[in-house]
């Protein structure tokens, strides 16, 4: 795809979800960094595209206007429609649920729970923030993969990487920040290690982007 038609707000991270979607589909796009640690997501220049203060962000191009696109379920559903190949959700409806579900358990029931603003809190109640987080995301991970059980084959659902891997290997890359005993999730932890011969993934990956250290 030609010229660049997409800019992607972004930290080095978080972003890897989508970087991986539009690595697959071929679509170009510029990388604005967000520098999170300086607070630059309440910047009033970024409150302009994203009122929640989060990254990832898209903004696109539609009918000559720049518009937003906020939550990063809503960013791959919006690529997944405009480009549909490679198609990231299968064909039946019920099975597109199902990677919809463990899309949902990721970005929705764990992803949040260590957002830089939840473990602020934290720490100001007298929590401890690694220990918190790591907690969480390794009670989810239990439950998470008992659901890959039931639906995995090569990848978190089948032989086919969907949505679901997308979101899948960057909650791997915090699990492993907070120092989660990975041992104790093997179908979590092959179908990462698979994803991650992909090139997609490899050019997705937080030391590949621009603003990593
Ligand atoms: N529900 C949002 C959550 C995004 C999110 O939590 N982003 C984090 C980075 S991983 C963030 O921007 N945190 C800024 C902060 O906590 O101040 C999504 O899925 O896009």
């Amino acid at each position: 795809m030609g010229s660049k038609i997409y800019l992607l707000f972004s930290n080095h991270t978080n972003s890897s979800l989508l970087i991986t979607a539009l690595a697959l589909k071929g679509v170009d796009y510029e990388y604005r960094a967000v520098n999170l640690l300086k607070g630059e997501q309440y910047s009033d220049e970024f409150k302009k595209v994203n009122p929640n203060s989060f990254v990832p962000t898209l903004v696109v191009n539609e009918n000559n206007k720049q518009e937003s696109i906020v939550e990063s379920m809503a960013i791959l559903e919006y690529l997944e429609e405009k480009y549909p190949q490679p198609n990231l959700l299968p064909k039946d409806a019920l099975n597109r649920a199902k990677v919809r579900s463990i899309c949902e358990s990721i970005v929705s029931g764990i992803q949040p729970l260590q957002n830089l603003v939840i473990l602020k809190k934290v720490e100001e109640l007298g929590g401890n923030k690694n220990q918190f987080a790591n907690s969480v995301i390794s009670d989810r991970f239990r439950c998470l993969e008992t659901l890959l059980k039931q639906t995995s084959g090569k990848y978190c659902f089948g032989d086919q990487i969907t949505l679901a891997d997308l979101c899948l290997v960057p909650q791997v890359y915090n699990a492993y920040r907070f120092s989660v005993d990975m041992s104790a999730f093997p179908i979590i932890s092959s179908i990462v290690e698979r994803l991650k011969e992909e090139e997609a993934f490899k050019k997705a990956h937080p030391d590949a982007q621009p603003d990593s250290a």
